[in-house]
């Protein structure tokens, strides 16, 4: 089996889920290549050097120009802040470096924009973490209306709530609180939380091409962890939108952090004219689906425990009726993008396709100023 060298960029809770997936991926799929973590960077020394003793990393380094350089580095993953994103891809794909890059790909359109250019040009194979894809519940969700089941789609209803920043004494800025300063972050709970909603909406459902859309920031100044300073909020503490497919279905899309009691409750239910279905992030390996065709005195939703080895990845793992969580979804994202370099076909979504989701966060924060439906722009074949 051939190496896959892994340069790490980052050691946040993304650094961590994604380290897990690459030295886990070997063990239960047959790839043409097995990751090596050979390196993890960040500028704080010490912070990166027990990262790297706790996850494997065979050496560190505190600059990420550095790490580009090195020769036996075969692919970066780039889990810092949103604001580095496009800097470190752009440099990277220059460096003839493969790519896996954290969500959302970028701060917006523009500089998701030039990460897609830079990544044609080069070539360079390049994948966007939009995780909750690979969760077998929702991809055996996409088998049923890719196979028709569900028939004509009419609604797509989706929510991803937390509540862990009501606290008006939260600093914004720095080490795990970044996602609350927008010069990071690029905006709040859209960029953030909605993003994954759109990623799954769009690759069930199709494109999104009309928006409505409101925002509130509730706590309008808070200090900053690195000036000190008592500064304006920038990022949207909450966001709700209303979409147009182009296939003529309606979405409701809702996000927020200050949902009392939910810590990350990302729900979506989509409604066609033969079934229905309904997923829940806190009950992950199951399906609901409703099938209006059954036996009228039969008819109900049925709850799939997704287990079984026909389901989506399942047969990768355990024995069936034995289920897997969340940290699986970032192991069947590097499978599919090995897979991919086995086969030689882009893994998805690629910077193009998570373009996609960037133009349409970009259309809502308009509409959120505007108060206008806005058209979202629509990436070129
Ligand atoms: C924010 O709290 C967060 O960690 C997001 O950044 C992740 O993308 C999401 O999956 C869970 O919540």
């Amino acid at each position: 089996m051939k190496k896959l060298n892994v340069g790490m960029i980052g050691y946040g809770f993304m650094g961590r889920a994604h380290s897990n997936a690459f030295r886990k991926v070997s063990n239960f799929f047959d790839l043409g290549y097995k990751p090596v973590l050979k390196a993890a960077c960040a500028r704080d020394e010490a912070k990166i050097k027990t990262f790297a003793d706790k996850w494997g990393y065979e050496s560190i380094e505190t600059d990420w120009r550095k790490l580009l350089e090195r020769k036996d580095i075969d692919v970066v993953d780039i889990c810092a802040p949103n604001n580095l994103h496009k800097e470190i891809a752009i440099a990277a794909s220059k460096a003839g470096k493969m790519i896996l890059c954290e969500k959302p790909l970028a701060m917006n359109g523009v500089e998701g924009e030039a990460m897609v250019k830079e990544v044609e040009k080069s070539k360079i194979p390049n994948m966007v973490w939009y995780n909750y894809r690979r969760v077998p519940a929702v991809t055996l969700a996409k088998q049923l209306i890719n196979e028709g089941k569900l028939g004509k789609i009419f609604h797509f209803r989706a929510k991803f709530l937390q509540d862990w920043t009501i606290s008006a004494d939260l600093p914004q800025g720095g080490t795990g609180l970044w996602r609350l300063d927008i010069n990071a972050a690029g905006s709040g709970v859209t960029g953030d939380l909605l993003a994954h909603c759109i990623d799954t909406a769009i690759w069930l459902n199709g494109p999104i091409v009309k928006v409505t859309a409101m925002t509130e920031t509730f706590i309008k100044e808070r200090k900053h962890t690195l000036t000190g300073k008592v500064e304006p909020v920038g990022i949207d503490d909450a966001c709700a939108f209303l979409a147009r497919f182009a296939n003529g279905s309606l979405a409701t899309f809702e996000s927020t952090r200050y949902a009392r009691g939910h810590k990350a409750e990302y729900t979506f239910e989509i409604n066609g004219e033969n079934a229905s279905i309904f997923w829940d992030l806190h009950d992950l390996h199951r399906m609901e689906y409703f099938e209006h065709r059954d036996e009228g005195r039969l008819r109900g939703w049925r709850s799939i425990h997704v287990t079984d080895g026909d389901h989506p990845y399942m047969d990768k793992w355990w024995v069936p009726g034995l289920q897997i969580g969340y940290e699986h979804s970032f192991v069947h994202h590097v499978a599919d993008f090995i897979d991919g370099l086995d086969k030689n076909k882009p893994a998805m979504p690629d910077f193009k396709e998570a373009l996609v989701t960037q133009y349409i966060c970009d259309a809502v924060l308009k509409s959120a100023k505007t108060g206008d439906w806005e058209d979202v722009k629509q990436v070129k074949p």
